[in-house]
């Protein structure tokens, strides 16, 4: 955030929606040891690699979320298929998406993480475990399986980004009360300063080191009267200070257009409270700024006079009157204020569920064309992972199926001889054959045959 060209940065963006698919695995192989002189050589089909993870981390080297804004598509790698003598794939390699520090991370409205500090990371969407290859397939009872799973499919996930940048301190006020002039004397931030309103059109974020001590000081755009009704630059900004410790309320001595600077600090309150009640919790000092102004020293006694609770202090960050004073109050206040919590990550268990494995268990409904369907995560992914060009692996899915309780399920709901069912939208007919044991499986007794798709 800290400019140092000469034109205001509008590049600033503090959200972004993306769309995260992570690697899905590779595929496992299935293939067999064929040497001279080596009869019955055995399976020795590889496992699929991995698919890579996609990752936040919050990185002290950005500041907004302009880049990621711009490209919102997000994919990691594929894992690589498996091969013949045991070869495994290739593990797709992870993404990491840097993004400022003071990242909310959100699904469906719901914060999933807050990346506060630099090197904080969040997991936001796992990639796909690799297919076993058919050496994972073997038994006592199938010593020559001809069953390789394909790679499971890496996790979706739309998120919602959100910056609310992290500092100690934030700097409130009508515009061209002085605060982006104050964050320069005091930090090496360089806002841009001039003597017309809205100079500042976007959050800068400076630190400041005095006796020893550092914080974090946010300059954001004015606000006026009716900001919280989108005036002026409206409240879009003050976002950026909710998460801070204390405010610092410029006054302009000289007013601002018709108000008297006595007013504003009514009006600023009122417009902070509008927009969160934790910013009209938020411990205040009022700062009487440009000290060198002929008015100044009358306006410092009349808000000293009015304003009992909070302290009133005067400066010029033109001169440097007063600075030291202020910063001195600021670092002996700061160790006494507990950062504010204000985005909490719900770990509830839908959310936390999109990262844990998925669980057993379908729905069975009927779907809008009138066929029975069952359908859950763990369904689709069975099905995903099924090579449907193996027999074998189609046996293998009645097993799974007849495991899980799905055939009793189907019967219950009574589905008959004949009908298309379609299980995690993969069709399917139903037929009323027994379930062979693997060793005595014979080409015609499949259960579930692959009509479509
Ligand atoms: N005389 C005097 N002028 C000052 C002082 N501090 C700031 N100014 C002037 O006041 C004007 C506005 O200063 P800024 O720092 O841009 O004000 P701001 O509050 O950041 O304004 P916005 O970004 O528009 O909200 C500039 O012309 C500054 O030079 C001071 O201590 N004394
Ligand atoms: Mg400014």
């Amino acid at each position: 955030m800290q400019n140092q060209g000469h034109a205001e940065r509008t590049d600033f963006i503090d959200t972004a929606r993306v769309y995260l698919r992570a690697g899905k695995g590779g595929d496992g192989c299935a293939s067999f040891r064929r040497e001279k002189f080596v009869p019955y050589g055995g399976p020795n089909g590889g496992n699929g690699g991995k698919g890579g993870d996609i990752w936040f981390e919050a990185s002290s080297n950005i500041t907004t979320l302009h880049e990621i804004a711009n490209h919102p598509h997000i994919r990691a790698e594929q894992g690589g298929p498996g091969a013949s003598k045991h070869m495994s794939g290739l593990k797709g390699a992870d993404i990491l998406v840097y993004v400022p520090c003071g990242t909310i991370v959100k699904a469906d409205g719901r914060v999933t993480a807050d990346l506060k500090r630099h090197g904080d990371r969040f997991l936001a969407a796992r990639g796909g475990r690799g297919g076993r290859g058919n050496t994972s397939f073997k038994t006592k009872f199938n010593t020559a399986p001809k069953i390789s799973e394909n790679g499971e499919p890496g996790q979706e996930f739309t998120a919602d980004l959100e910056l609310s940048v992290l500092a100690d301190v934030g700097f409130v006020g009508f515009p061209n009360a002085g605060k982006s002039t104050l964050l320069s004397a005091i930090s090496a931030a360089r806002p841009k300063i001039a003597a017309y309103p809205f100079t500042t059109l976007s959050p800068h974020l400076g630190i400041v080191s005095h006796k020893g001590k550092s914080f974090a000081a946010a300059d954001i755009p004015g606000l006026i009267e009716g900001a919280h009704e989108g005036k002026g630059l409206g409240d879009l900004f003050l976002k950026h200070v909710l998460r801070t410790k204390m405010l610092v309320h410029l006054v302009d001595p000289a007013g601002f257009g018709k108000f008297k600077p006595v007013e504003s600090v009514g009006i600023i309150a009122r417009e902070l409270k509008t927009y969160h009640p934790e910013l009209a919790r938020k411990q205040r000092i009022i700062v009487v700024s440009k000290a060198d102004l002929p008015e100044a020293k009358k306006v410092h006694a009349a808000l000293v006079g009015k304003h009992k609770k909070h302290p009133v202090f005067l400066i010029s960050a033109a001169t440097g009157f007063g600075v030291r004073g202020l910063l001195d109050y600021i670092i002996s206040l700061l160790p006494k204020i507990k950062e504010p919590e204000i985005y909490k990550p719900e770990l509830d268990e839908d959310v936390s569920a999109l990262y844990k494995p998925v669980k057993a268990g379908f729905r069975i409904s009927a779907g809008e064309d009138g066929l029975m369907e069952a359908n859950s995560e763990a369904l689709s992914t069975i099905i995903a992972m099924t090579n449907f060009n193996q027999p074998d692996s189609i046996n293998r899915l009645r097993r799974i199926f007849k495991l899980i309780g799905l055939d009793k399920a189907l019967k219950k709901a009574g589905v008959l001889p004949g009908d298309q069912i379609r299980i995690a939208g993969k069709n399917f007919e139903w037929s009323e054959h027994q379930i062979t044991p693997p060793h005595k499986r014979s080409k015609f007794a499949y259960k579930y045959q692959t009509k479509t798709g």
